[in-house]
Formats: structure tokens, C-alpha cells, sequence
């Protein structure tokens, strides 16, 4: 039988994946979240907690938890949050909509999160917490590393390779077989063509204005 579930965060990302769990008749213990959690439906009834130190009131054998934090480049909040709580002993839900579309030849590792309408191909590999967020597509053989965002609507092309903490902003396209390295950020829209070093920042090209006349 599936374990019940504490949702770490309390914003629009926990709202996301609690959305699904609920779709999934999963049983939800708590939100655990220093802030007042955001302001929709999707939150009532659920008991809150403010403290992580709360979460040690549930029995690592009986719950697990869920990583409801959203990554923002330079914020580690989540990545903290799962190394923390995997530390202790506690194991992470891997959230899959089921209006996703995921390969039976593809794999996925502790704590990924799968919003509705992404496409996840044969042979790829996703790594332990990362998202593969509303619409976006993972083609075959990509290689994607932890704690990686990969927000609504990008595309990486096959064979694409990223390490850990990569963010590929909402709608960029990535062709096949790049090489993204660590702690890069993909700007919203960008159009990846040649392999990115670590630590950078792709803007999008901007567009060339010109008065008609
Ligand atoms: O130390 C903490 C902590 N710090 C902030 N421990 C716990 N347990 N929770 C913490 N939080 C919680 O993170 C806040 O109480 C709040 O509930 C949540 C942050 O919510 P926010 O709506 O600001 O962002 P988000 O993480 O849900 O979503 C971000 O990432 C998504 C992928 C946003 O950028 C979204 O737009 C994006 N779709």
C-alpha cells in the first residue's frame, strides 16, 4: 500500500503537486511551511506544520515525504531540503501526473517531479529531485542530473546531457546531443546550440526592433 504523504512548502509548487496526489487518491498528513501557505483550494483541510523539526513527529517508516519547494536559480532551498531529510533517513514520493507521457524505457530517481503534458522518451534518465515541470519534453537519451528544473514548455532535443543543478528556463529549446554543464541557467525562451560551461547564464537572443516606414 502507497505510504501517506508530508508536503514540505506550502506555494504554488506544493499547490501543483498536491493537485496531483489528490487526482491520485493519495492520503496527505501536513504541509510543512514557515510561510502562510498560498492563497488557493487546493490547500484546505490539510493540517499545517511550521517547522521542519515538525516533520520528525511522523515515523520515517510510515510517510514520505514530498519536496513541494520550487528551485530558483541561486536558491539551494530544495536541494537542501532533500539532502537534509535524506540524511536522517526519510525517503521522497516521485510525483508523476497522469496526464504525463513517460516512456517504459525511461527512468526516474528519488524524488522527481513530473507535471501534466510533459513528455519524458525512451532512455532518459532522470535525476534524484529534479522537475520536469508542465508541457516540457525530455527526448530520448537525455541525461538529465539532480536537482535540475526544467520548466514549462522547454524541449531538450536527444541525447542531451545536463549535471546537477542546471535550470532550463520556460520554452527554451536545447538540440541534440549538447553537453550542459553544472549550475548553469538557460534563460526563458533561449535557443541552445553549442555545449554550455559551468556557472552560465544564457540570455535569449533579443529580438531586433525596427520602425516600419
Ligand atoms: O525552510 C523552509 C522554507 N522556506 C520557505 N522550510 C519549509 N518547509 N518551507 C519553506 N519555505 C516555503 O516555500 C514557504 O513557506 C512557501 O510556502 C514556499 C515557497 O513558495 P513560493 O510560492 O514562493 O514558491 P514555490 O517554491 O512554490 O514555487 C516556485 O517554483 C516553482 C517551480 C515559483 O517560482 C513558481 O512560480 C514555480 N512554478
Amino acid at each position: 500500500m502507497s505510504k501517506s504523504l508530508l508536503i514540505i512548502g506550502g506555494g504554488g509548487h506544493a499547490s501543483v503537486l498536491i493537485d496531483i496526489l489528490r487526482q491520485q487518491k493519495r492520503e496527505i498528513v501536513g504541509i510543512v511551511s514557515p510561510q502562510a501557505v498560498a492563497e488557493s483550494n487546493v490547500f484546505e483541510g490539510i493540517n499545517v506544520f511550521l517547522k521542519d523539526e515538525d516533520v520528525f513527529e511522523f515515523d520515517k517508516s510510515s510517510i514520505k515525504l514530498v519536496n513541494g519547494i520550487g528551485p530558483m536559480p541561486k536558491n539551494d532551498l530544495r536541494a537542501i531540503i532533500f539532502s537534509k531529510f535524506k540524511a536522517i533517513g526519510y525517503e521522497f514520493e516521485t510525483v508523476v501526473s497522469d496526464n504525463s507521457i513517460i516512456s517504459l524505457y525511461a527512468n526516474l530517481e528519488e524524488g522527481v517531479q513530473v507535471l501534466p503534458g510533459a513528455i519524458i522518451q525512451t532512455d532518459a534518465l532522470i535525476g534524484a529531485n529534479s522537475i520536469i515541470n508542465s508541457g516540457a519534453i525530455i527526448e530520448h537519451g537525455c541525461i538529465i542530473g539532480r536537482n535540475n528544473h526544467i520548466a514549462p514548455g522547454a524541449t531538450l532535443s536527444g541525447q542531451v546531457h545536463t549535471r546537477e543543478s542546471v535550470h532550463v528556463g520556460t520554452g527554451a529549446s536545447v538540440i541534440q546531443n549538447i553537453n550542459i554543464e553544472r549550475d548553469v541557467v538557460i534563460g526563458a525562451g533561449a535557443i541552445i546550440t553549442s555545449d554550455v560551461e559551468p556557472r552560465t547564464i544564457c540570455y535569449p537572443a533579443r529580438a531586433v526592433r525596427k520602425v516600419i516606414k
